[in-house]
């Protein structure tokens, strides 16, 4: 009988529903139970009985121990095989602090998870030879010990890698410290260690398995994304960010395992209340199945015992502090603190010794719980899975951290606590070979191996394992584009509406439009790509279900189960994580995707470079178009939107081409140039293009300036004697050219002009030359592009682009002569482009002074021109400094 409380006030009227409940439950069953409780709820509200919102239950097991899935492996082998590989993650870690002090290394959050990653190797996760082909798995980063482990017993990592951990400059090799398919590119699939990016890429990584499904370009063969997390993690925005898109997609191929070992790094996640329960709620109120994995079955006899109210009372009493503490202080503390708040909760234990109490497992450290959750997730129809599972953080340390605050941190074990971790796990080492932090592999024949690579087997393979390969897509010829490569006669255009023809002939191309990606946030019609809308239609799974406002338009809002854009809403981290998905299709779906997502650029690298970092590490390949570009092009947004160094985070992440393009022509360039760069040579880089929306008209292609153009540098204009020479840029272009007339019309100068279509190619490709100049002396010495294009004539230069003064300074050294750079540093603000590039001092006037000045500081004029042209051209000497205000 279930005990009354004070608010009852008619404690028989409430036994004669419960009872009536038991009846359904044993004659119907769960099922038909949950489905009459709905009914009644959703009755009772509609006569207006406010019932409380609870996305909680109680905190429990989800599937009760009767409702438990059989384990269907062999326990003690398993258990043989996962303590193995506890000793070997714990010995790579030590060895290698040993070694090195300070190389770093995680212990505790494997010790945590082990029996959860354990259970999924010899059970669930799909490996590439699967004929369903395989899973996709976001391991957490700081678990990557145990994965190494594990890849060393299978015999895919060998003694020598493992000692090499956290020293990748080895020669021999050695492993990364975390997830990082750049460095390891034919094993780990996912950089996940920056904590946030992985749940959300990895909901984003789902959506892109239905996407191709729904486009008929991937079969469904049922395979699971799985993203292992920590609950620390958790608090990271990203984390969460992606959950009711998960359950609005029906993403059931989906399955998050949050390793609740209630600890972050500092302490405990929270220590007041329960993560666990949390979660639970954001999780089930965004439609997710939540089950929670938090007993383990040494528990389930006084859940289900007769007094079992009384636990689940105590359970819902107790903060995650006190469960931590439990863990440390051991048996006789919790029989005294958790069991004895009842008489008849410690009634129930009263047999158990203290030791017996302490050893009681929880749920995540329970392989038959963890399989019964791994498997109803696997079954589960509809919706994506989280699955809350409760462990302890350090798990098998004892002293040395189990359960402590600076578990994570612990890296070292004295040579009394390896004998304690041997002990505890029935390794078959020796006190001196523990205590050299020797790593144990079974011998070939052994019962242990033989299991877990059978296990593999059925499972068709070893997983983690990265294809470096997609498959081959023809790239049609650039003259695909001939009407940007003709230039836009008359027609005052933008690059972005350059842009937007490119991708619609891209999209329309028979060998690979189908492969293309457009991927918005929001923003279609900011740059013109509306009508795309009706032509390509926008992915939604399920269809359009109502008729738009603008139906009997020509270029309505069509959304539909097999679009081809992703419109992602406002939403530049889900974006981004899409353009991740489909960049890396190539490698994890066998299918090559050529995504193109454009965004105001103020909020692409600003916002989520960390994301474009991880696209880079994880060998992405695509376009990112950084839409609005230009701290004056963008005139009237104002401060938060004109980005002008979004050029600078380009410039820096390694393989990124990055390119601020003036004409249709130079996108057709440089576009197609990418296509082959990526999709045929295979080479992993990403291609950031920046396009404005000042109109002007777009001259045709010069003669032989292709090469020139993806190098980063052409002519426009020779001179005969040539004095100083302009280097404009992006939509600077303009501005130079108007310069270059002033200084012949107002000072008889003729100034040698220059596009830079990429101030960072022309950087790294003059530091690779010096660099191999410098160590191959007696060779014949390389010249860089900018040594061939400019060498001949030491005269000033002048550079200007629509970017900070740093964007063009990064070629300063290389360029031969004074080194002039116009740009614009500072916040931006609304006004006609006009008055802001004269507020940034990038205009036409302030080239042409720059000009003057140099010349004359060369001696080539006198300094009173410099003194006239401020004069001429109205340039305030007392004007602030643009970075100042
Ligand atoms: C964005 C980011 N911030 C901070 C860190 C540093 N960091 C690494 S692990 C960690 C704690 C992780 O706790 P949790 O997610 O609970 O994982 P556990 O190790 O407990 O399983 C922190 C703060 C990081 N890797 N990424
Ligand atoms: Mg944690």
């Amino acid at each position: 009988m279930i005990p009354s409380d004070k608010t009852d006030i008619d404690p028989q009227e409430t036994q004669e529903w419960i009872e009536s409940l038991e009846d359904e439950l044993e004659e119907h069953g769960f099922e038909r139970t949950r489905y009459l409780l709905e009914k009644l709820v959703d009755y009772a509200s509609t006569k207006g009985a406010r019932l409380p919102f609870n996305t909680n239950t109680p905190f429990i097991n989800t599937i009760n121990v009767n409702q438990e899935a059989p384990f269907k492996g062999d326990r003690e082998t398993e258990r043989k095989i996962k303590s193995i590989v506890r000793w070997n993650a714990m010995a790579m870690v030590v060895s290698a602090n040993t070694n090195n002090p300070g190389i770093g290394g995680h212990i505790s959050t494997y010790a945590s998870a082990a029996t959860l990653y354990e259970i999924g190797f010899n059970h669930f996760f799909k490996g590439p030879k699967h004929p369903d082909g395989a899973d996709l798995i976001f391991f957490q980063g700081h678990a990557s010990p145990g994965i190494y482990a594990r890849a060393f017993l299978e015999g895919r990592l060998d003694k020598n890698a493992l000692q090499n951990f956290r020293r990748e400059l080895t020669p021999s090799g050695g492993l990364s410290s975390y997830p990082h398919p750049w460095l390891m590119p034919k094993f780990w699939q996912f950089a996940t260690v920056s904590m946030g990016l992985g749940p959300l890429m990895a909901v984003y990584q789902a959506r892109f398995m239905n996407y191709l499904i729904d486009r008929g370009l991937m079969k469904n063969t049922n395979r699971k994304v799985w993203a292992f997390l920590g609950d620390g993690e958790m608090d990271e925005p990203e984390s969460t960010a992606g959950l009711t898109l998960a359950a609005r997609e029906q993403l059931d191929n989906l399955i998050f395992v949050i390793n609740c070992n209630l600890q972050r790094l500092d302490g405990p996640v929270r220590g007041n209340s329960k993560v666990i329960q949390e979660l639970e709620g954001a999780f089930r109120g965004a439609g997710w199945n939540v089950i929670k994995v938090i007993w383990g079955t040494d528990f389930d006899e006084y859940i289900n015992h007769e007094n079992g109210h009384f636990f689940l009372k105590r359970a819902e009493e107790i903060v995650d502090g006190d469960l931590l503490k439990y863990v440390v202080e051991g048996g006789a503390y919790i029989r005294k603190h958790f069991w004895g708040k009842y008489p008849e909760l410690l009634e129930m234990v009263a047999t158990k010794t203290d030791k017996e109490l302490e050893k009681m497992r929880v749920g995540g450290h329970d392989p038959v719980k963890v399989y019964a959750a791994f498997k109803e997730a696997v079954e589960t129809k509809g919706k994506p899975t989280v699955i809350l599972t409760r462990t302890i953080k350090g798990y098998g340390l004892g002293e040395a951290g189990e359960g402590r605050n600076i578990t994570h941190q612990q890296k070292k074990l004295n040579q009394e606590e390896l004998l304690y971790f041997r002990d505890r796990f029935d390794i078959p080492l020796s006190d001196k070979q523990s205590q050299s932090t020797l790593f144990y592999k079974p011998r070939a024949n052994s019962k242990e191996a033989q299991y877990l690579l059978n296990q593999r087997k059925k499972l068709g393979g070893f997983v983690p394992e990265r294809k470096t390969k997609g498959p081959r897509i023809k790239i049609p010829k650039i003259t695909i584009f001939e009407e940007l490569l003709n230039g836009s006669g008359d027609r005052e255009i933008s690059t972005t509406m350059a842009y937007v023809r490119l991708l619609t002939i891209l999209t329309k191309d028979k060998e690979i439009g189908k492969n293309v990606v457009p991927i918005i946030p929001d923003e279609a019609r900011t740059f013109g790509m509306d009508p795309l809308f009706r032509q390509l239609g926008i992915y939604a799974h399920n269809g359009q279900l109502y008729e738009p406002v603008d139906s009997d338009q020509f270029l309505y809002y069509k959304e539909s189960k097999d679009g081809q854009i992703l419109e992602e809403g406002i939403n530049e981290a889900g974006a981004v994580s899409s353009f991740i998905a489909a960049g890396t299709s190539y490698s994890l779906n066998g299918v090559n995707m050529i995504p193109f997502y454009i965004y105001y650029s103020m909020f692409g690298f600003q916002r989520i470079w960390d994301f474009i970092w991880a696209a880079s590490d994880m060998r992405a390949r695509g376009f990112l178009i950084g839409g609005t570009a230009g701290r004056t092009t963008l005139n009237g947004e104002g401060l938060q939107h004109q980005d002008g160094h979004s050029h600078l985070a380009a410039a820096v992440t390694p393989n990124i081409k990055a390119y601020d393009l003036s004409y249709g022509y130079e996108i057709a360039t440089v576009v197609h140039y990418g296509l082959k760069d990526m999709y045929e040579k295979n080479n992993d880089c990403i291609y950031y293009i920046t396009v404005e929306n000042e109109n002007y008209k777009h001259p045709q292609i010069p003669k032989d300036v292709s090469a020139d153009i993806v190098k980063g540098l052409y002519k426009i204009k020779s001179t005969k004697t040539p004095t100083i020479r302009l280097l404009g840029s992006g939509p600077l272009m303009n501005e130079t050219l108007k310069a270059a007339e002033l200084l012949k019309k107002d000072w008889g100068i003729e100034p040698g002009i220059w596009n830079v279509t990429s101030f960072s190619e022309l950087r790294k490709d003059a530091e690779e030359t010096e660099r191999w100049n410098l160590i191959h002396p007696n060779k014949t010495q390389r010249k860089s592009h900018i040594e061939k294009s400019l060498s001949k004539h030491k005269v000033p230069t002048v550079a200007v682009s629509d970017y900070v003064k740093m964007l063009s300074e990064q070629i300063a050294p290389y360029v031969p002569g004074p080194f002039y750079s116009l740009g614009t540093d500072g916040f931006g603000r609304s006004d006609t482009r006009e008055n802001l590039r004269h507020f940034f001092e990038i205009d036409r006037y302030y080239i042409t002074l720059t000009a003057l000045r140099a010349l004359a500081d060369e001696g080539v004029i006198k300094m009173n021109i410099a003194e006239q042209a401020i004069k001429k051209y109205n340039i305030d000497p007392e004007k602030p400094n643009p970075t100042t205000v």
